[in-house]
């Protein structure tokens, strides 16, 4: 509903015989029934007129302010869909035409849950972020909105966008087959392969990850493995032969995964 402004006059002698208004330092207009004030800032001046022809001083009303439309904003970062892990900047466009936006709150959701918590503090200046720790989180599905209030205290709640927190590296398996003598000295060729799989985010990338064979007398060579999943994290495995020399096939022992950041 558009506020009015409504004016009221009386003359304890020859009585009203008009009373007139300006707006914004507009043209005079002849006040007959409650004004309608756009939306912005605005400053009425009015005086009446008895009917001897006696103008009063002008008034001038303290500025009215008037905002009638929601304010807009929806998260702009991460998308939809993105797979994020450590610490992520979320972010709206929160906008409003009359008054400004006084403020833009974001809030987190395990998806569909629409059990929403609020990330850090409502942001009161622009651009409008908020940095979000996903490491505190379990990793899996989030549901991100902003409800952006502005300074008329109209507030509008965003659509919701859906990421996924993975925060936890793929698993990279070495298999190493051959026929085993003694001592974990392997006496054929020997083979060695690889499985790496992600539950979160999938894994994105590999390296080094083809099977290799080893055919020749070999000690101390390393094979290694990387795997990076959809949300940037990376883990590696390696197997090395031992240092020892002096036997038919290098033995192959697994050493312990690294995990990248
Ligand atoms: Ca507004
Ligand atoms: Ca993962």
């Amino acid at each position: 509903m558009r506020p009015i402004c409504p004016l009221s006059a009386s003359d304890s002698t020859s009585g009203v015989a008009s009373t007139s208004y300006q707006q914004d330092g507009g043209s005079t207009q002849a006040y007959s029934a409650a004004v309608s004030i756009a939306d912005g800032q605005h400053a009425i001046t009015y005086w009446s007129t008895d009917g001897a022809g006696n103008e009063e001083t002008h008034h001038t009303s303290a500025t009215v302010k008037v905002d009638t439309v929601d304010p807009t904003g929806g998260i702009t970062a991460p998308t939809d869909g993105a797979n994020v892990r450590q610490t992520i900047t979320v972010s709206s466009n929160s906008a409003d035409v009359t008054s400004g936006v006084a403020s833009a709150r974001f809030q987190r959701s395990p998806h569909n849950a629409a059990t929403w918590t609020d990330i850090g503090v409502p942001d009161s200046s622009s651009p409008y972020s908020v940095n979000l720790d996903t490491t505190a989180l379990t990793d899996g599905l989030y549901d991100l909105r902003v409800i952006t209030t502005d300074n008329a205290g109209r507030t509008t709640t965003s659509s919701s966008v859906t990421i996924r927190v993975d925060n936890t590296p793929p698993t990279v398996t070495p298999t190493v087959t051959g026929t085993l003598g003694t001592n974990s000295w392997y006496t054929s060729d020997v083979q060695v392969s690889w499985a790496t799989s992600d539950t979160g985010s999938g894994v994105a990338t590999t390296t080094g990850c083809s099977a290799t064979s080893v055919t020749s007398d070999t000690t101390g060579t390393t094979f290694t493995c990387s795997a990076t999943d959809n949300a940037g994290n990376s883990a590696s495995q390696s197997v090395t032969g031992s240092p020892l020399s002096h036997a038919k096939r290098a033995s192959l022992c697994t050493v312990a995964p690294s995990t990248a950041e």
